[in-house]
């Protein structure tokens, strides 16, 4: 394991939230990205050696949901915690300036930060009568995006709307919305485009990759739609804390039932968990234990999933491939949480991890009943 420097947790220590706080949040996203600790520490160190992410976060067609998620928390700092990991150079949401103001910063910041910074994008883009439905700061998201993504070093679609149209582009999607990967193919051939599907996403894995991204210089290992395998890997139906209910014939009929009451299986009402891949199930919201659909009775609507969600009727039941719980239990999924072989195992020291979220479960539990504690006092 790493040790900080004398310097390092002297610097933390000036800074607004404890040290503790910090590593731990650094800890959370390395779990959540299927790093080990060790790699947590680093990230913290990094960062507190002013090794900061520039982030350039692009809003277009959607709700702020993403953004509303990354710093709407139980837990008090760690919505200014998380800005202090990540150096967000322009965002129009946070920024207290507006118009020209920022604009300028927007321009000064990606040619400052050439070749280095991290492009965040959250929402579609519209394509019909040439891009005309999202202007922002007088430019069409497509013409902004594009320009952007030039001098980017990595490329971030966060959330549903981003990663393939999300709700703007339901049908009969009225502007041609698509995803930052439509716009921009060589990117997404090229794997330079990280998408995090979700309505919304979960701020960790977005924290997780960029950390990652910042500290080793390298990108989680993608699916052929360009999600990391780490959180997606794996329907949610496979470890969904009902999933005992569910191969045992329990099922909530309505809401409000017995069944419902008793945290029974909720596929009969709508659940589309067998035909959803997050990491959901694993790691919830907000780090407050339960914060995610299941954990609080609805059905998962399938918000991360292409022709699920917003296509198909949220209480309607679909078919599910495998009905039945297996006879027998297959050992650990090699594919999930193992770092790629190539850059990533590079430099991280060649360490293959399996732990993946665990840790990240953990030491979101342990923060948050740090956090309830330090409020019981
Ligand atoms: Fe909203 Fe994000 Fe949904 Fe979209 O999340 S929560 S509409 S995925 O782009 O703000
Ligand atoms: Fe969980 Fe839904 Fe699967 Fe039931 S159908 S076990 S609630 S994911
Ligand atoms: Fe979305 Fe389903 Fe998870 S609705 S947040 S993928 S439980």
């Amino acid at each position: 394991m790493n040790d900080m420097s004398v310097d390092t947790i002297a610097e933390l220590e000036t800074t607004d939230v404890s040290r503790r706080d910090f590593i731990k949040v650094c800890s959370i996203a390395a779990g959540a990205v299927g790093l080990p600790a060790w790699a947590g520490e680093k990230m913290a160190e990094n960062v507190a050696a002013g090794k900061k992410p520039s982030v350039i976060w692009l809003h277009f067609q959607e709700c702020t949901g993403c953004t509303e998620s990354l710093l709407r928390t139980a837990h008090p700092d760690l919505g200014s915690l998380i800005l202090d990991l990540i150096s967000v150079d322009y965002h129009e949401t946070l920024f207290a300036a507006a118009g020209h103001q920022i604009e300028e910063q927007l321009e000064e910041t990606r040619k400052a930060q050439a070749g280095k910074y991290v492009l965040v994008v959250e929402g579609a883009i519209p394509r019909k009568d040439n891009g005309v439905y999202c202007i922002v700061g007088g430019k069409k998201a497509t013409d902004t995006l594009q320009l952007l993504a030039k001098d980017a070093a990595a490329i971030i679609a966060i959330g549903s709307c981003a990663s393939w149209g999300g709700i703007p582009s339901s049908p009969p999607n009225p502007t041609d919305a698509v995803g930052v990967k439509d716009i921009l193919p060589e990117a997404f051939k090229a794997g330079k485009i990280v998408n995090l599907p979700g309505c919304p996403a979960n701020p960790y894995n977005l924290l997780g990759t960029v950390l990652q991204y910042a500290t080793f210089k390298t990108l989680p290992k993608l699916d052929d739609k360009a999600r990391p395998l780490f959180a997606y890997a794996r329907a949610i139906h496979e470890d969904c804390p009902r999933r005992a209910h569910f191969d045992n014939g329990r099922f909530a009929q309505a809401f409000g039932d017995a069944g419902h009451n008793a945290g029974w299986c909720l596929y009969k009402l709508g659940c589309k968990g067998p035909q959803t891949h997050a990491n959901c199930s694993l790691l919830h919201f907000c780090e407050v234990p339960g914060a995610w659909p299941i954990g609080i009775g609805h059905p998962c609507i399938g918000c991360t999933e292409q022709g699920i969600v917003f296509n198909v009727p949220i209480y309607k039941n679909l078919d599910i491939e495998k009905p039945t719980a297996p006879m027998a239990y297959p050992g650990i999924n090699p594919d999930h949480g193992v770092v790629s072989s190539g850059a990533v195992a590079v430099g991280i020291g060649g360490v293959i991890v399996g732990a993946l979220v665990g840790a990240g479960v953990v030491a979101s539990r342990k923060l948050s009943d740090e956090s309830r504690e330090e409020k019981k006092e």
